[in-house]
């Protein structure tokens, strides 16, 4: 989607007006990560110096009430969002909504006590789908005197299974050691299945074939960030887990 903006410089009251400038803007890319501290409107937030591994800056002193603000973002393929939150405090939550403040509520994940202003976690939650371009606000709670600290937030499109039995299964399939893994994945329970790694933008990474009832996978190559790796048994089933590739 293209948004167009005309702006006139005609004293005139005629119908006709001579164009002075096109601007011509365009979508946030929803799946790329998003620094915290480049949010379009913030209230009552500041920023600070991060200790993270990338570095930069991350957005602190959040308190009750307080949102951020990221304008324009299709949300149409989206069905989860990551976040890299910090607190010293409990019970905190963060708030995705649409368009205000107060707008409609899709989604909520909860702050993570991490034990330091300054010790991150990367937090999941599901998502509503919804379709269109959107302002999407994070809108920050708690009972405590601070909330917690973002670094970065990220858009997805895997859907987060909420069935617990289904995750129950999947876990007792197979075992994949260590999540978050740095560089070398051992799969379990995978003898002759197809193993795909999929990016979160549902880009196929790395497909192979295990010959074994177990796999190591070198994953030193591969960005960071969040992947999917779907399992293809011999008979056709399929699994997906979830790894954070630190
Ligand atoms: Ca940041």
């Amino acid at each position: 989607m293209l948004e167009v903006i005309i702006k006139s410089n005609s004293e005139s009251s005629s119908q006709y007006y001579d164009v002075s400038q096109i601007i011509i803007t365009k979508g946030k890319d929803p799946f790329a990560r998003i620094e915290a501290e480049d949010y379009d409107e913030a209230n009552g937030t500041s920023t600070e110096n991060c200790s993270d591994t990338d570095g930069g800056e991350n957005v602190g002193s959040v308190k009750d009430g307080n949102w951020l603000m990221f304008s324009n973002i299709n949300l149409s393929e989206v069905h989860s969002i990551n976040a890299r939150l910090a607190s010293e405090y409990s019970g905190g939550t963060v708030e995705v909504r649409l368009d205000s403040e107060t707008g409609e509520l899709i989604g909520s994940m909860e702050m993570p006590n991490t034990g330091n202003w300054q010790s991150w976690e990367t937090v999941t939650a599901s998502l509503n789908n919804s379709i269109g371009f959107y302002d999407v606000f994070l809108v920050f709670n708690s009972s405590e005197k601070y909330v917690g600290n973002i670094n970065w937030l990220q858009f997805s499109v895997e859907k987060i299974s909420t069935n617990t039995s289904e995750l129950q299964d999947a876990n007792s399939r197979h075992s994949l050691y260590p999540n978050p893994v740095k560089d070398k994945l051992l799969i379990t329970h995978c003898m002759d299945a197809v193993i795909e790694i999929y990016n979160s933008t549902g880009i196929l990474m790395l497909q192979t074939k295990s010959t074994n009832d177990q796999i190591t996978l070198d994953l030193h190559k591969i960005n960071q960030g969040i992947y999917i790796i779907r399992i293809v048994d011999t008979k056709g089933s399929i699994q997906s887990y979830k790894v954070i590739k630190q």
